[in-house]
């Protein structure tokens, strides 16, 4: 390996070594984009890698709520602030037990270069907590959300850093946040927060825009592939959120049928199609389990996850969308998705294959499309929803959606420039990161030593 890129990765492993995601995220970037570090041996002189790999600020806070029993609770919150580049920092909040210092940095970076690639003005950042929203009333969600935004409004702003939603921070959490921020600085920033509600400043098709950009992408590689299509192809996708519901039903437009979807608890599998309907009406309304589905349809199965086995993977499907969570897809689920004949591989989760599940499908000609580029949706929407705030003007469901579709098509088709002009085939894991980095540096060494 090249001797600049072994030294930066030996000083962040001795940095950072309790923040196991944070550095599984750097080696993979830094693995990838080893032919251009090779043909640009300035960057060591300025310490290219090494600042893009410490986040400008990181900010924890003591997050306190009142619970429906009257007991104080006190849960951290942060932020990370992980570059301004190209624009103001902008990424999601994430709230779930798991969420510590390495995963809020792990995303952060990931961030950077997945808004990098999507054309648009925005930095890199993501915030969250290890709050649990599940099983919490509408009235706790309430209470800890704003006590979160009384310490986060001090650290952001429309112009400075732009939170949006992620795993368990919906719009329900976005609207709870915004309410706060109003109060407190007495000024309508609209732009401020994206994923808002439609009735104060939110854009339509954002709610859709992850998934429905996954399959965006996912319709160009496979064009770009021997003229394939989704038609007729069966999809398994993991998660039963935001970003699986939307893949689902953009999949399904696309002539799919979905067979699989699944929680943390487990996964459902129905034969006949999963009924989409039934999984928003459970998930979406009721915040239900994904097993409540065989209260309807009870001849679907069910298959219960346990520490060791992700059992969507063990279904046999052409193309698997990891749309849950990081590391969700293991050597031996990929070998397993592989014995099943999976052609194609579309991570809607940031970073849900482990390394070497993703050098392995690459191996046996399975094509990726790597999180930075496909789930690049999300996030573009949401710059989109900052233009419309800023021109304080509503864009049609149907032009957003358009954006949205360029936008995609635009990424993949960096990517697959970026592999190209490296030769490395229809490697889209290293194209995204090459066409990003490329960017990056780019602006990085215009900026001077900052
Ligand atoms: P949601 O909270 O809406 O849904 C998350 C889904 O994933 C739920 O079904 C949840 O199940 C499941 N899940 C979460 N953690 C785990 C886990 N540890 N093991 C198994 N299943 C799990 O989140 P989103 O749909 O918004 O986010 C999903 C993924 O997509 C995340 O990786 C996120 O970072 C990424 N992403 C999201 C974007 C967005 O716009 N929302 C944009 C780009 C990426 P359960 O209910 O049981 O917890
Ligand atoms: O991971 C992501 O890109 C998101 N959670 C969306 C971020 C955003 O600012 O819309």
């Amino acid at each position: 390996m090249n001797a600049y890129i072994e030294k930066v990765l030996e000083e962040i492993r001795n940095k950072n070594n309790v923040e196991k995601e944070f550095i599984q995220a750097v080696e993979e970037v830094l693995a990838t984009i080893e032919p251009v570090i090779d043909r640009h041996p300035e960057y060591e002189n300025i310490a290219l890698l090494e600042r893009m790999t410490e986040p400008e600020r990181l900010i924890t806070f003591r997050v306190p709520y009142v619970n429906d029993e009257g007991k104080t609770i006190v849960h951290r919150g942060y932020r990370v602030q992980f570059s301004s580049l190209i624009g103001p920092y902008k990424g999601g909040l994430r709230f779930h037990k798991s969420v510590n210092q390495g995963i809020m940095k792990f995303l952060g970076f990931e961030q950077i270069f997945k808004n990098a690639l999507t054309g648009l003005p925005i930095g890199g950042g993501k915030g969250g907590s290890d709050f649990d929203p599940k099983g919490k009333s509408d009235n706790e969600i309430m209470r800890f959300c704003q006590s979160f935004m009384t310490e986060l409004q001090r650290h952001i702003g429309q112009d400075v850093d732009v939170p949006a939603g992620d795993i368990g921070v919906g719009e329900r959490e976005i609207g709870y946040l915004f309410g706060q921020y109003k109060r407190i600085k007495d000024a309508y920033e609209g732009g401020v927060l994206t994923g808002k509600g439609l009735s104060y400043g939110g854009s339509l098709a954002r709610k859709e825009a992850t998934g429905f950009g996954l399959v965006y992408f996912m319709r160009e590689m496979l064009k770009a592939n021997g003229n394939q299509s989704l038609e007729g192809k069966t999809v398994t996708i993991s998660g039963s959120g935001n970003v699986a519901i939307y893949a689902c039903q953009k999949a399904l437009e696309f002539g799919a049928k979905v067979v699989a979807m699944s929680d943390s608890n487990g996964c459902i599998y129905d034969k006949n199609g999963i009924d989409l309907d039934l999984v928003k009406q459970i998930k979406e309304v009721e915040r239900g389990r994904i097993r409540e589905y065989l209260r309807v349809h009870s001849d679907a199965e069910y298959f219960e996850q346990t520490s060791d086995d992700v059992p969507i993977w063990n279904i046999k499907t052409d193309i698997a969308l990891p749309c849950a969570t990081q590391n969700e897809i293991n050597l031996n689920s990929a070998k397993k998705l592989i014995e099943n004949g999976v052609i194609a591989i579309g991570e809607g989760a940031n970073m849900p294959c482990l390394k070497d599940a993703t050098d392995y499908f690459l191996a046996n000609n399975v094509l990726v499309a790597p999180a930075k580029a496909s789930n690049a949706g999300g996030v573009a929407t949401s710059a989109i929803e900052m233009s419309q705030n800023s021109m304080r003007y509503y864009l049609t469901f149907e032009e957003v959606d358009k954006m949205l579709e360029n936008i995609m098509k635009n990424i993949f088709n960096s990517c697959k420039t970026a592999a190209e002009q490296y030769n490395l085939g229809n490697n889209y894991v290293a194209g995204a990161n090459i066409a990003s980095f490329t960017k990056l540096a780019k602006a990085m060494q215009a900026q001077g030593i900052v």
